[in-house]
This record gives C-alpha cells, sequence and structure tokens, in this order.
C-alpha cells in the first residue's frame, strides 16, 4: 500500500489548524501509520528541500520550515501520494481551487499550510527523513472493509 509523508507546517500549526487538516486526510479514507511533532533544524530542513537548493525561495523556504514546530505525518492507502496532492491543491494558495487545503485556508505561496510527497519514490526517501523504521504502525483498521 502506498505512503506518503504529509507536513503540516509551522503556519499551519501557528493558526490551529492542524486538526482540520489532518481531519480532512483522516476523512478520505487515509491511514495514519506515523505521527510526530518536531521542530525542524537547518540541517533535516535542507535535505528535505534538497531539490530545490539554488532556487531564489529556497533561502526563505528554510527560514520558514525551521521557523516553529510542525507535525510530520505518515498517511498511507491506495494512490495516497496523488491523492493527498489533489487534496492539497496547487502550491501557490491563489491558484488553489476551492476545496483544496490550500485553496481554502492560504493566500501567500511562501505560506501554504502543508507538504505532501511528490511521487511514492520520493514520498519513500522523505519518510526515511523523519521516521525509523520502528515509528511506523503497521496495523489493520476494521473500517478498511468498507473504504475498500
Ligand atoms: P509543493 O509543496 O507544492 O510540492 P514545491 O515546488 O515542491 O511545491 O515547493 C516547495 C515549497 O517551497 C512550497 O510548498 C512553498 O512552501 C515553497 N515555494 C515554492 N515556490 C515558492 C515561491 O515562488 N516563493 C516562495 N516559496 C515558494
Ligand atoms: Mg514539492
Amino acid at each position: 500500500m502506498e505512503r506518503s509523508l504529509v507536513l503540516i507546517k509551522p503556519d499551519a500549526i501557528q493558526r490551529s489548524l492542524a486538526g482540520q487538516i489532518i481531519s480532512r486526510l483522516e476523512r478520505k479514507g487515509l491511514k495514519i501509520v506515523a505521527m510526530k511533532m518536531l521542530h525542524m533544524d537547518k540541517d533535516l530542513a535542507q535535505r528535505h528541500y534538497a531539490i530545490h537548493k539554488g532556487k531564489a525561495f529556497f533561502d526563505d523556504l528554510v527560514t520558514f520550515i525551521t521557523s516553529s514546530p510542525l507535525i510530520a505525518i505518515v498517511f498511507q492507502g491506495e494512490n495516497a501520494v496523488q491523492i493527498i496532492r489533489q487534496m492539497m491543491g496547487e502550491t501557490d494558495p491563489a491558484k488553489a481551487l476551492g476545496g483544496t487545503i490550500r485553496g481554502d485556508f492560504g493566500i501567500d505561496v511562501g505560506h501554504n499550510l502543508v507538504h505532501g510527497s511528490d511521487s511514492p519514490q520520493n514520498a519513500c526517501q522523505e519518510i526515511d527523513l523523519f521516521f525509523s523504521a520502528q515509528e511506523i504502525f503497521d496495523y489493520d483498521r476494521d473500517l478498511d472493509t468498507w473504504v475498500y
């Protein structure tokens, strides 16, 4: 079953939107298999966003993501990566459709509330940055009979 790394970013925590964002993903049927609150340090931020190194917004991005604690979650489900990207909406909240997390709650591209992995392969690498194997839970939910 596919997994995706979701970060409830510092702006979402500061604005008390964590519960609503997690709830949306949970209600979709996605299963939480790992979760922790942490304050990202510069090293982890630079590794997580390594692909953006050299871009104009990189320094601001690292400053923002390390500015305050966040919640890291591994969600599991069929097509979890694509489903979460759709539910997040476009990177720029000004362009994200209503009904998406960024479309409903955000305004500025630098404060877009949530991260979700963009491919199953990147999801595996990102999950490894945040969680050890022992921190990821393998368990059954009775309701999966009704989700799938
Ligand atoms: P994504 O989060 O939708 O995958 P990416 O292109 O991977 O978007 O960019 C990573 C993060 O970098 C974005 O979520 C956003 O926080 C930030 N970012 C992207 N483009 C800009 C920009 O033009 N200005 C400021 N921040 C940006
Ligand atoms: Mg991305």
